[in-house]
C-alpha cells in the first residue's frame, strides 16, 4: 500500500488531474464537487440512521416494487439538489425516479452532462447496519444544450461514460472514481470535512480467491452458472481452490472488497430474473466503467462487453460478471460452453 506522505483532497486532485478530463475547464470539478457535498450529507444521515426516527419504511414502493427506506428519498433528493446547483448537469435518471429528471433552469439547461444514479444502493440493509452506497455515472449530452434533458441522452452505451464512481457507506466513508484515466479512491475525514486519497491508481489483481453470487438462488441458476460455483468450490489446492465465498448483497460493498482484493461478482439471469436483476444505466456501466479501468472485466456472461451495449429503456436489468479479468474469463467459459448462446 502506497504510503502518501501529505494528504491531498479530492478537490485538490481532481485540479491537479484537469487536464485528464477531456473537457476541462473545470467542469468536471463542480460536478464532482458538488456530488461529494452530497456525500457528505447522506455521510452524516446514514451515520446516525440508527439515531433518529429516519429508519424504516417510508410507506411508499418505489418503481421497482421495493418498499422505500425514508434514506433512499434523502439521498435521492439531496444528490439531484446537487446537480441542479452544480450548473453543470442537466438532467438526472435516479433508481428511485420513474423518468428522467429535466432541470427547467437556464444554467442548467446550459449543463453540457447528464447523470444516472442509484442514489442508495443496498438500502434494505441500512436497518441492520450493513454498508450501502451511492453509485453515479456521467455522459456528455446527445442533445443540444439550452434546452431539457432528452432521454436519448440517457440511453448511450456505458463506453460514452466520461466518469463514473460510487460512494460506499462502511466502516469509513470512501469515494471511488475514473474519469477514464485509473481509478482512484478518497477516504473521508470528518474531522476536516474532506474527502482525502487513500488508495491512488487502483488495479485490481488479475486472479482472486473471492466468489460473490447469491447462493439461495442456486436451483434457478443455469447449468453454466451451477457448474462455475462448483468449479469455486472444488478442492485444487494447487490452483488456489476452494475459492472463498463472500455475498454481503449490497453491490457496491461486495464489488468494492473484490477490488481491492481480487474476485468475482456475479448477478446471473434466474427464474425470477430473465434478464437478471441489476440496472444497467446506473449499477453494472458505473462499475463496469471503474472494473475495466482498474484492469478487470465486465460482461453478461456470455462475452458481451457490459460497456457496449445499447441500452433501450432507463431502468433495463441485465446479467452480470464483474471483477478479476481472469475470473471473469473463466466463469464466462463455462457459461458459453455449457449454456451456450442462448439468451
Ligand atoms: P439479492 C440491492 O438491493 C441490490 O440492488 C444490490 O445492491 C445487490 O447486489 C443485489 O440487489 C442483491 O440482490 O437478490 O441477492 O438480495
Amino acid at each position: 500500500m502506497l504510503k502518501i506522505d501529505k494528504f491531498v483532497t479530492l478537490g485538490e486532485f481532481i485540479i491537479n488531474r484537469q487536464e485528464d478530463f477531456p473537457y476541462a475547464k473545470g467542469e468536471l470539478t463542480r460536478l464532482l464537487s458538488h456530488m461529494s457535498i452530497a456525500a457528505k450529507i447522506v455521510h452524516r444521515e446514514v451515520n446516525k440512521a440508527g439515531l433518529v426516527d429516519i429508519l424504516g419504511d417510508a410507506g411508499d414502493v418505489n418503481i421497482q416494487g421495493e418498499d422505500v427506506k425514508k434514506l433512499d428519498i434523502f439521498a435521492n433528493e439531496q444528490f439531484i439538489a446537487a446537480l441542479k446547483t452544480s450548473g453543470e448537469c442537466c438532467g438526472v435518471a435516479s433508481e428511485e425516479e420513474q423518468n428522467i429528471i429535466t432541470f427547467d433552469e437556464k444554467l442548467a439547461k446550459e449543463g453540457k452532462y447528464i447523470v444516472c444514479t442509484d442514489p442508495l444502493d443496498g438500502s434494505s440493509n441500512i436497518d441492520v447496519n450493513v454498508s450501502v452506497g451511492t453509485i453515479f455515472s456521467i455522459y456528455r449530452r446527445i442533445s443540444n444544450t439550452g434546452q431539457k434533458a432528452k432521454e436519448i441522452d440517457f440511453l448511450q452505451e456505458g463506453k460514452n461514460q466520461v466518469a463514473a464512481g460510487y460512494i460506499i457507506y462502511g466502516s469509513s466513508t470512501m469515494l471511488v472514481y475514473t474519469t477514464g484515466k485509473g481509478v482512484n479512491g478518497f477516504t473521508y475525514d470528518p474531522s476536516i470535512g474532506e474527502f482525502c486519497l487513500s488508495h491512488p491508481d487502483i488495479i485490481t489483481p488479475l486472479f482472486g480467491k473471492i466468489y460473490s453470487i447469491n447462493e439461495g438462488n442456486y436451483i434457478r441458476f443455469t447449468e453454466g452458472v451451477k457448474k462455475y460455483i462448483k468449479y469455486c468450490q472444488e478442492y485444487e489446492p494447487e490452483a488456489n481452490r476452494p475459492y472463498t465465498s463472500r455475498y454481503i448483497g449490497s453491490l457496491v460493498a461486495d464489488f468494492h472488497r473484490n477490488l481491492l482484493k481480487g474476485g468475482i461478482f456475479i448477478y446471473p439471469k434466474t427464474a425470477t430474473h430473465s434478464n437478471g436483476k441489476l440496472r444497467l444505466l446506473y449499477e453494472c456501466n458505473p462499475i463496469a466503467f471503474i472494473a475495466e479501468q482498474a484492469k478487470g472485466k465486465a460482461s453478461d456472461g456470455k462475452g458481451n462487453r457490459i460497456l457496449d451495449i445499447k441500452p433501450t429503456s432507463l431502468h433495463q436489468r441485465n446479467s452480470f460478471f464483474v471483477g478479476s479479468f481472469k475470473m471473469v474469463e473463466k466463469a464466462e467459459n463455462f457459461i458459453m460452453k455449457i449454456d451456450g448462446n442462448k439468451k
